[in-house]
C-alpha cells in the first residue's frame, strides 16, 4: 500500500480551490452525461483513505463502487501489476495467450460456489460480462427470453440497459432496448405489502406465475439477479426467494445467473453472496472488487454451458489483459492473507451496531426507515418520519453533509433514499468509528 496516513484531514472547503479548478476544465472537456458524486480530484488512494488534490484525507466509504476492496494500492495488486507492466502490456488473448489469464480462471473455479466442473471467459467490464453470459445462456439453451427484476441494475450497454431496472439515469432518451428481455417482481422486504414476512414466499410465487404465463418457462434461456440488489437499493431478497427462483431455473432448463459484480469477492463477509442461501449459480458474473481498482470481468460457469458458444464466438480486443490479471492475482493473494471475509463481516457488526444506535436515538427511528446489507455492504434507506415514504431530499441532504466533513458516502436505490456504505475491506476500524461519528453528526444537520 502507499504510505498514505491513514488519517481524516480537511484542510479546505471540499472541494478545494484545486478540485474547483479541474472541475471547470472537467465541465469545458468532459460530456455533460458523464457525472460524479463528489467532485474532488483524486491525488493518491490507498486503505480506508482519498487524499485529493488539495491535500485533504477523505475518509471513503465508497471503494469506487465497491471497487478497491483491498485498498486502492494494495501492495501485491501493485507488485504483480508492476512486473507484468514492465514485462509485457498486452498481446490480445485471442492472438496469442498469456499464463495470467489461465491462472486468473484457475482461481475463479476454485472460489466461486459448487463443485461441478467450471470454465470461464474474461472481459473488461461488468456490463460486458453480463452481456456475455447472455450469449453464453442462449447458445446452450437455444433460447432466447431473459428474465430480470425489478430493481435489478446490470449495466449502461445496449443489452444491460434494457436489463436494468430503473429509467432515470439509466436509460431515458437511450432506446431502443434489446428485445426478450422480461421484468418480473422481486422479495424487497421492507416495502412488500404483506410484510417482510410474507416476501420470499409470495414474490417468488408471482415471479413464477408471470414467467409462466406470461413468457413460458421453456422460451427463457437466463434468469439473473444480483443475490444482494445493488444500485436498487442494497435489497437482500427475503429469505427463501432466491433457492425457490434457483429451484424454478433447475427444473425448467434455465440458465441460473448471479450477478456478483457489486456483492462478490468478500464484500458481503463470503466470497460470493449467493453463498449465503447455499445456491450455486449456472453462471456467475463477477467484476469491481476482482482486481483491486484494474479493469476486469469474468463469466465463470458449468463447464458444459461454458463451451456452448463456438471458438471465436466470445471475446474482445482487451478481454482479460495481462496487467488486469495479475492484479486480480494480487487482489485474491491480498483477500486470503488478510482475511477480508472475516474483515467484512466484523464491519458489518460495527456498522450495524452503531446505525442501530443512531436509529434507537432518532424518535420512532426518525428518517431511518431499514437498516440492512451484509458484511460491508450496508444501507440505511431514508423516509418520512413515522411513514414509509422515501425521503430522497434527506438523504441527497445527509451525503452532502458527510462530504462536507471529509467522509465520501454513496447514495442508491431506485427511490434515490438509500445511503450505502461500502469500505475498503481493509479500512482501519479507527476510521470506520471515525466516519460513523461524521454520519451521525450529519443527522444532526437535518
Ligand atoms: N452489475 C450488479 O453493480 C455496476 C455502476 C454505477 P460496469 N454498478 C455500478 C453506474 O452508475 O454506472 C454493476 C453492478 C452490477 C453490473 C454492473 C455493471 O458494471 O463495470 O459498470 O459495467
Amino acid at each position: 500500500m502507499s504510505d498514505i496516513p491513514q488519517e481524516r484531514r480537511v484542510l479546505t472547503a471540499i472541494p478545494g480551490p484545486k478540485s474547483v479548478e479541474l472541475q471547470a476544465r472537467r465541465t469545458a472537456a468532459v460530456a455533460a452525461g458523464v457525472g460524479s458524486t463528489l467532485p474532488v480530484f483524486a491525488a493518491r488512494a490507498g486503505g480506508g483513505i482519498i487524499e485529493d488534490v488539495d491535500g485533504n484525507r477523505l475518509i471513503d466509504f465508497g471503494s469506487g463502487i465497491a471497487v478497491t476492496s483491498v485498498g486502492a494500492s494494495a501492495e501485491a495488486v501493485v507488485r504483480r501489476a508492476s512486473a507484468q507492466l514492465a514485462d509485457f502490456t498486452h498481446t490480445c488473448f485471442m492472438v496469442t495467450p498469456y499464463e495470467g489469464y489461465v491462472e486468473v480462471c484457475e482461481r475463479l473455479a476454485e472460489l466461486t460456489p459448487g463443485d461441478h466442473a467450471k470454465k470461464s471467459a474474461l472481459f473488461n467490464s461488468g456490463a460486458e460480462a453480463v452481456e456475455n453470459a447472455v450469449k453464453i445462456a442462449r447458445a446452450y439453451t437455444k433460447r432466447t427470453a431473459v428474465v430480470v427484476f425489478d430493481h435489478g441494475y446490470h449495466g449502461r450497454t445496449n443489452l444491460t440497459m434494457a436489463l436494468t431496472a430503473k429509467n432515470m439515469p439509466y436509460k431515458q432518451g437511450f432506446g431502443p432496448f434489446a428485445p426478450e428481455v422480461y421484468r418480473v417482481p422481486v422479495a424487497y422486504g421492507y416495502r412488500w405489502p404483506t410484510g417482510a414476512e410474507n416476501a420470499g414466499a409470495e414474490a417468488s410465487a408471482q415471479a413464477i406465475d408471470e414467467i409462466t404465463k406470461q413468457i413460458g418457462a421453456q422460451n427463457v434461456a437466463a434468469i439473473i439477479i444480483e443475490p444482494v440488489l445493488g444500485e436498487g437499493g442494497f435489497i437482500e431478497p427475503a429469505k427463501g426467494f432466491l433457492p425457490e427462483i434457483a429451484r424454478f431455473a433447475k427444473d425448467n432448463g434455465i440458465v441460473f445467473v448471479a450477478d456478483e459484480i457489486q456483492s462478490g469477492f468478500c464484500r458481503t463477509g463470503q466470497w460470493f453472496a449467493c453463498e449465503d442461501e447455499g445456491i450455486v449459480p449456472d453462471l456467475i458474473t463477477t467484476a469491481k472488487g476482482i482486481a483491486g481498482g484494474l479493469p476486469l470481468s469474468a463469466v465463470t460457469g458449468r463447464a458444459e454451458i461454458m463451451d456452448a458458444a463456438h471458438s471465436g464466438g466470445l471475446g474482445g480486443t482487451y478481454g482479460g489483459n495481462p496487467v488486469a490479471c495479475a492484479g486480480a492475482l494480487g487482489a485474491i493473494e491480498t483477500m486470503i492473507e488478510l482475511d477480508l471475509n472475516g474483515k467484512a463481516r466484523r464491519i458489518e457488526e460495527v456498522m450495524k451496531g452503531r446505525l442501530g444506535e443512531m436509529r434507537a436515538k432518532l424518535p420512532n427511528g426518525g428518517v431511518i426507515g431499514d437498516i440492512r446489507g451484509r458484511g460491508a455492504m450496508i444501507a440505511i434507506e431514508l423516509v418520512k418520519s413515522g411513514t414509509k415514504e422515501p425521503d430522497a431530499a434527506a438523504t441527497a441532504a445527509l451525503a452532502k453533509a458527510c462530504h462536507a466533513e471529509g467522509l465520501l458516502v454513496l447514495t442508491c436505490g431506485t427511490y434515490g433514499n438509500v445511503l450505502r456504505f461500502l469500505p475498503p475491506l481493509v479500512i482501519g476500524e479507527d476510521l470506520l468509528d471515525e466516519g460513523l461519528d461524521i454520519l451521525e453528526q450529519a443527522f444532526a444537520t437535518l
